[in-house]
């Protein structure tokens, strides 16, 4: 998964890393799915912001579509209303408590999204990539999308027909609109995913496009004249856009396309826009055959997730199975929960959340080997140097294996994270770390050494053995605050302060990935305390 930039420069007009989420339809609260997504682009841009990249964060709110318009209209509100409300009361909210650090969120209600659509489309109606015919087909509301008859499943009466996704009926739809010449671009973006062989993620991903591709496209119908809420087409106001259409063109609106020529330069084309493998066509197929007509470069990288599962089936807002994160995190924590999806779930593939999953994962890797070394190695400090960090004396083998160690995970996690979307793989690889530190303290019992330290029969070089062994464990933690600050934000920044590291090294954000693994940037002399718990004992698990 491979596609490495130089994002370091920080001049005007440098390219950013720009990630994207899918903009979320606002009809109702966000479940795990979404926030799973969302955490995953925000750990991804936290990684190469702390590489020192100049990094642009993008999610935001799909507010058009008749999937909206009905559901306002189920609750006796304007569509407009009912967006606003739960973009206020529910979408922000759970990205500010679950720290997503998006540098914009776009709704595509804003005038500034609107009337960038209005000129891309009018331009490509010039340009005559639009044109007027007539369409019926079955139409799914759930995924606002027309569908072919291989993604419909039979229903439970005769000629009963259900999305596949949503095991819903479908609707036949009957209209005279306005069409995208999508069949034209067959060849171009097979042409174009054979130059860029990175283009779309996972291999499944890409096959799965390639085969669909490979048959004949349709022209894609992109307006509708049977209800009112969305962007008016400016040649002709009786038809709105396609909601999808519209919501594409977010990941070039909120960059600046048609309003800021500077800074789309700096961030368009996008590094990575992170889908859900359902809309994975959209972004693969549509999105860059409209790009291609408006002679924009098309984004880097599409990469999809798989789905969070519930007894079988996708999680979702209409098949009622929607959790809602904030019944985990308050059990769990937000650190523990934006670690506990990425690492149980390889990024790509499908999965099962499980509350048993999730607590034994927090008690053995976070509270145990995680939370209890920092904590054990803090109180040592305290205990026999009065909370000073004290110098290593000599460093042996011992410690040549923890620092090679880290090089090692720095480099995998550097690599999976950064670069590959590995999330799960470039936790394992710090974690690995981890257990390697928790070894090294076994081995080398410092309760033991303290012994031939202070005291009756205590030696100078009891001291200095102890005192190496303490900064090596203090050390490696730097290192792992460092590591973990992209995934767990919250716990980082509790051991940077209890490590005293803020006074020599300043900011935990500040510290970069290419000097992670320098051996020794820990001050001696730093002021280290216990703090407060990293990864408290879990509670019983609430009623359901
Ligand atoms: O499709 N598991 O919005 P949406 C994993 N507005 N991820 C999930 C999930 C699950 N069970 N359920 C949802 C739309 N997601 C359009 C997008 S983009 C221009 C327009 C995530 O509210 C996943 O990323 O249905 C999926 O693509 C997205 O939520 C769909 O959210």
């Amino acid at each position: 998964m491979a596609a490495t930039a130089d994002h370091s420069t920080t001049g005007a007009n440098a390219p950013a890393y720009y990630v994207s989420t899918p903009i979320y339809y606002v009809n109702d609260r966000p479940h795990l799915g979404h926030a799973y997504t969302t955490v995953a682009g925000d750990v991804l841009t936290r990684w190469h912001r702390q590489r020192g990249e100049k990094v642009w964060y993008l999610t935001g709110t799909d507010e058009h579509g008749q999937k909206i318009m009905r559901t306002a209209e189920a609750n006796g509100v304007s569509p407009q209303e009912w967006c606003d409300k739960l973009v206020e009361e529910e979408w922000k909210p759970l990205w500010e408590h679950l720290e997503i650090a998006n540098d914009d969120f776009i709704r595509t209600t804003q005038q500034r999204h609107t009337d960038r659509v209005q000129e891309f489309v009018q331009d490509l109606y010039d340009k005559g990539e639009i044109y007027k015919g007539g369409y019926s087909g079955p139409y799914c509301v759930g995924c606002e999308e027309y569908k072919l008859p291989g993604d419909l499943l039979d229903g439970a009466t005769e000629g009963e027909k259900l999305c596949a996704v949503h095991k819903k009926p479908v609707e036949w739809l009957e209209e005279e609109n306005y069409f995208f010449r999508l069949s034209a671009y067959g060849p171009k973006l097979l042409e174009f995913y054979a130059a860029n062989p990175d283009f779309i993620q996972p291999a499944s991903a890409r096959n799965e496009v390639l085969r669909f591709v490979e048959q004949d496209l349709k022209d894609l119908s992109i307006s509708r004249s049977t209800f009112n809420w969305g962007v008016p087409l400016p040649w002709d106001e009786k038809h709105v856009l396609y909601v999808w259409v519209d919501a594409l063109q977010n990941y070039i609106t909120a960059a600046g396309y048609g309003s800021d020529p500077e800074r789309f330069a700096e961030l368009w084309p996008a590094s990575v826009h992170l889908v859900g493998k359902d809309i994975l066509r959209f972004h693969a197929v549509i999105w860059p055959a409209m790009l291609m007509a408006a002679g924009l470069p098309l984004p880097k990288r599409v990469v999809a997730n798989g789905w969070l599962m519930v007894g079988g089936e996708k999680m979702s807002k209409s098949n009622l199975t929607g959790i809602a994160p904030t019944d985990l995190t308050s059990h769990f924590g937000v650190d523990a929960y934006r670690y506990y999806f990425l690492r149980a779930i390889p990024f790509g593939t499908d999965g099962s959340f499980s509350w048993e999953d999730f607590s034994a994962r927090y008690t053995s890797e976070l509270a145990n080997d995680f939370g209890n070394l920092a904590s054990r190695a803090a109180a040592m400090v305290g205990k026999y140097f009065g909370g000073v960090l004290p110098a290593s004396a000599s460093d042996g083998e011992a410690e040549q294996a923890l620092k090679d160690g880290l090089a090692k995970a720095v480099e995998a996690a550097d690599r999976k994270i950064g670069e590959e979307l590995d999330f799960a793989g470039g936790l394992a690889a710090i974690f690995e770390f981890v257990k390697q530190v928790n070894g090294y303290i076994t081995e080398q019992e410092p309760w033991k050494v303290a012994k031939t330290a202070f005291g009756d029969g205590g030696s100078d070089e009891g001291r200095a053995r102890l005192a190496t062994i303490l900064y090596t464990a203090a050390e490696s933690l730097r290192a792992t605050a460092v590591l973990l600050n992209p995934v767990m934000p919250s716990t980082a920044e509790k051991l940077w302060a209890s490590l005293g590291a803020e006074a020599g090294l300043g900011a935990l954000s500040a510290q970069t990935i290419a000097t992670v693994a320098d051996w020794g940037r820990l001050p001696v002399g730093a002021t280290v305390t216990k703090g407060e718990i990293l990864f408290p004992r879990l509670e019983e698990k609430p009623a359901a």
